[in-house]
């Protein structure tokens, strides 16, 4: 008996599959279409645990999909715009150009080499401008549709460097590079008007049903939509000055007013007050993001005037103070620290009184004690005509005293904002738009697309290459003819990733796609990727396509039917003596290899080069094989939960594999029935179905491991050669390779990847056991697994043998039997 060699039936088959084009998808074929998608990768250098998991979950839904006569559009290509290769331009020199599509090549071996069913015939790179061109084309018709407009928005500044900054760039509140503070810098930047549908967005989420719960509970979030109270304050010198709140139920409870750095009062402060001008020019050097607003310190800075409460009438100290944002509300707040952690932290740091207004529980103290707010529900408490009332409705109270009395209106509030899309950098799309002093803001008339990036470019010192290059940036006004300046911003690389999925379904050269054939794939049947893309990248795609079906280009509402979203790749962590973290292959039994010094093993983590627990794939599928890698991701874990990478694990797939081959391989004629094995792989062959389909594969797995243990006890028999001969077609999703090894082998026509799946016997799927339950007196007192259909007196004297029966009769004779074949006996003592 031969062992099988996975290296050579690898290679071997990826030729054939390639030679043949067996996964290039046909648009006019007659099969029922379904669209399998897995986000597509950046083009980093490597393909990573992350990714094989990811991909091989789509291929086994694409290859299963595929055998039950569908057509199924599996397209891969390259998110290949971004950061890490201007970096690279930076650290190595290299043009970004040049190392991404480096990369692209040797990730795309990678793919090949894992056996992947893809139509490579429709590969994208986003980089390309074959595809960027037709991006600007649709962001000029959203321009035309007046969902893209200008305006100044905050960036980050590093005053050394001289440069935009990323988010990501900006380390603590100072440059990546420079180390210097950073400062926010007002710039024009280009927005897609994503809250025009904010309402469409959030209602989509309903139809979602595909989707899971928790991602469609971010995106409601993220959206944010709640009510809210826009409300005036009268100051001590005869000014005015409104806040906004979510919480109007709580005013009783303010303590305090605050308003933004950049506010009109805030500014006016500064005019005449030094402290109060380096206050505010502190508060720039912040962070912008929410999450670095959350973090820091709450500081403020008191001003002279205080504002009127509108039913006690006391007078409200008013701050400027570093959490509160222009961009948001009004740009000033009413604090009420009881009910609000930001304003608790605030008020303890200033010694502001922290009354109580909602009862948390038994607790309705009006002094609030201890530095965690309450912000859950409850009655209104020490807030005279509220008292007693639900937070919502003292929330509508308040709402209706304020508009009756003028100082007031409720608001629906939503959380989204635009989304910027402007990017100061060179390795992105660039924004096709011209600025001419006489014509102003014109577009690049399209037959002048694509806007390519010029390829002489410097990365040695800091700034956007763009803007620097000596020649790029000066035209002609396409309007007046006059000397022009291009934009110098290009796209966020968020917007490539917004309408990727619609250019694979179609991709005509001389337009972004063709509406029906792209309305034929889509929606995507089924998308899998990481949970880390459930708020933007998500959102973004569905607002795009919402974008277009606006404007009539693509009739889809929604672009991913089914969303699926796997668990991560984790490993133990590894750490010496004095802290270094040390790579799986430095450590061998609890010793660091080059030191022979005994090491920690700390938790099991996602693999991250940080913590260096990576596990490589390449040598694992030139060690293991395809076949063995691919089956190890599917098994062990549920595909949502996190799967822990162990050599014990990859080693025990491999086995399995090899237990496969002696199956296939020593599959001699032989002659008999087998009816329980037969039944064992009908069963199987509708359960594996069914565990695909819900991408449930580590079942599939244990149903197969199963078959494969029946198989191996099994005499031999014409049903186990049956069964056997059916086994090649029910893995060759997971593993293709040694299935059309042994398909070829066995004489099978064509490939196994083009074959059907097995028809199921539905009449075997009926239990040939039944569960009888066994009562004495009326009471349940065991059960016996007996064979269906069983006579009347042989399920009796099987009751009479059951081990609590004999217990309970201690030997006498039940005085009536009574027996009701298939479900129970009932003894009557
Ligand atoms: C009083 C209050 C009482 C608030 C309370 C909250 C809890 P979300 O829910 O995230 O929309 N706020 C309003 N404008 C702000 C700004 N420009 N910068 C920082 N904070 C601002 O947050 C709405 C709440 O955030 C508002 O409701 C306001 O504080 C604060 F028990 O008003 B609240
Ligand atoms: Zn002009």
């Amino acid at each position: 008996m031969s062992r099988f060699n996975a290296l050579k039936a690898d290679a071997a088959w990826q030729q054939v599959w390639d030679d043949r084009q067996t996964f290039a998808v046909r648009d006019d074929s007659p099969r029922p279409k379904s669209y399998v998608l897995e986000m597509f990768p950046y083009p980093s250098g490597k393909i990573h645990m992350g990714h094989v998991r990811n991909y091989t979950m789509g291929d086994v839904l694409a290859r299963f999909r595929r055998m039950q006569g569908m057509e199924v559009l599996h397209p891969m290509g390259w998110d290949a715009f971004g950061m890490p290769a201007e970096n690279a331009a930076m650290e190595k020199g290299v043009h970004p150009g040049e190392w991404t599509y480096q990369n692209i090549a040797a990730m795309k071996a990678q793919l090949k080499r894992l056996g992947f069913a893809l139509d490579w015939s429709r590969e994208l790179a986003t980089c390309d401008p074959a595809y960027y061109g037709h991006e600007q084309a649709l962001f000029l018709d959203l321009h035309a549709a007046g969902l893209v407009y200008r305006r100044e928005s905050a960036v980050n500044w590093d005053p050394v460097d001289m440069t935009v900054l990323a988010n990501e760039q900006v380390i603590d509140g100072r440059g990546w590079r420079s180390g210097a503070p950073v400062e926010k810098r007002k710039l024009n930047q280009w927005f897609l008007r994503i809250t025009d549908f904010a309402d469409e967005l959030l209602a989509g989420l309903d139809s979602l049903d595909k989707w899971p719960d928790k991602v469609r509970l971010m995106q409601e979030n993220w959206i944010g939509k709640s009510r809210g109270m826009q409300l005036g304050f009268t100051l001590s010198d005869g000014g005015h000055v409104e806040v906004f709140s979510t919480r109007p139920d709580t005013i009783f409870g303010a303590s305090f007013v605050a308003v933004a750095a950049d506010h009109p009062i805030a500014q006016a402060a500064a005019a005449g007050d030094a402290a109060a001008e380096a206050f505010i020019a502190q508060c720039k050097r912040g962070g912008t993001t929410a999450a670095e607003i959350e973090t820091q310190e709450k500081l403020g800075y008191r001003l002279g005037v205080t504002a009127r409460h509108p039913f006690t009438g006391a007078a409200l100290p008013v701050f400027i103070a570093n959490f509160v944002l222009m961009e948001y509300g009004t740009g000033a707040v009413m604090g009420v620290p009881a009910h609000d952690q930001r304003d608790l932290d605030f008020a303890r740091k200033y010694a502001l009184p922290v009354p109580r207004v909602v009862a948390d529980g038994e607790r309705t103290d009006a002094v609030f004690e201890g530095d965690e707010a309450y912000t859950g529900a409850g009655r209104l408490v020490n807030s005279q005509f509220l008292d007693g009332l639900d937070v919502d409705t003292a929330k509508s109270e308040v709402i209706a005293r304020g508009e009756a009395e003028g100082w007031g209106r409720g608001t629906t509030v939503w959380r989204l904002r635009d989304w910027g899309v402007s990017r100061q950098r060179y390795w992105g799309t660039p924004i096709p738009i011209i600025h001419c002093d006489a014509c102003g803001v014109v577009p690049v008339p399209k037959a002048q697309l694509p806007v390519t990036l010029p390829e002489d470019v410097t990365f040695d010192i800091p700034g956007n290459p763009l803007d620097r290059h000596p020649s790029w940036k000066h035209v002609d006004c396409p309007a007046c003819g006059k000397p022009a300046r291009r934009e110098t911003d290009t796209l966020d690389t968020f917007v490539d990733s917004s309408w990727y999925f619609i250019r694979f379904a179609s991709q005509p050269a001389d337009r972004p796609f063709d509406k029906a054939a792209a309305e034929a794939w889509l929606p995507v049947a089924q998308y899998i990727g990481g949970v880390e893309h459930a708020i933007l990248h998500l959102l973004y795609a569905r607002f795009w396509t919402r974008a277009l079906r606006h404007i009539g280009k693509l009739d889809v509402a929604e672009p991913f039917a089914g969303l699926f979203t796997q668990g991560m790749v984790t490993h133990e962590t590894y750490k010496a003596q004095d802290g270094r973290w040390l790579a799986p292959e430095e450590v061998r039994d609890g010793i660091e290899v080059a030191s022979g010094a005994p090491i920690t093993i700390g938790r099991v983590e996602k693999m991250s080069k940080s913590k260096k627990n990576t596990v490589d794939p390449a040598p694992i599928v030139d060690q293991y094989g395809a076949d063995a890698t691919r089956w190890f991701m599917l098994s062990d874990s549920p595909p949502e939960r996190d799967l822990q990478w162990s050599e014990a694990g990859i080693e025990g797939a491999w086995r399995f594999v090899q237990r496969l081959w002696r199956l296939f391989d020593g599959n001699a004629p032989a002659a008999g029935d087998d009816a329980a094995l037969t039944r064992k792989l009908h069963q199987t062959i509708a359960g594996v179905a069914a565990d695909i389909e819900a991408l449930q594969f580590n079942k599939a797995v244990a149903k197969l491991y199963e078959l494969v243990a029946a198989i191996e006890k099994a005499a031999p028999s014409a049903a186990r050669n049956e069964a056997v001969a059916t086994l090649v077609r029910i893995v060759a999703p997971m593993t293709p390779h040694i299935a059309e090894e042994a398909w070829a082998a066995m004489g099978g026509e064509g490939l196994v990847a083009d074959a059907a799946w097995p028809d199921v016997d539905t009449a075997l799927l009926v239990e040939d056991e039944v569960t009888i339950a066994i009562q004495v007196n009326g009471k349940l007192r065991d059960t016996l697994v007996l064979p269906r259909g069983m006579a009347k007196d042989a399920i009796e004297a099987a009751a009479l043998g059951a081990p609590n029966v004999v217990r309970i009769l201690e030997g006498r004779a039940p005085r009536k039997v009574i027996v009701v074949p298939d479900r129970l006996v009932n003894l009557v003592a």
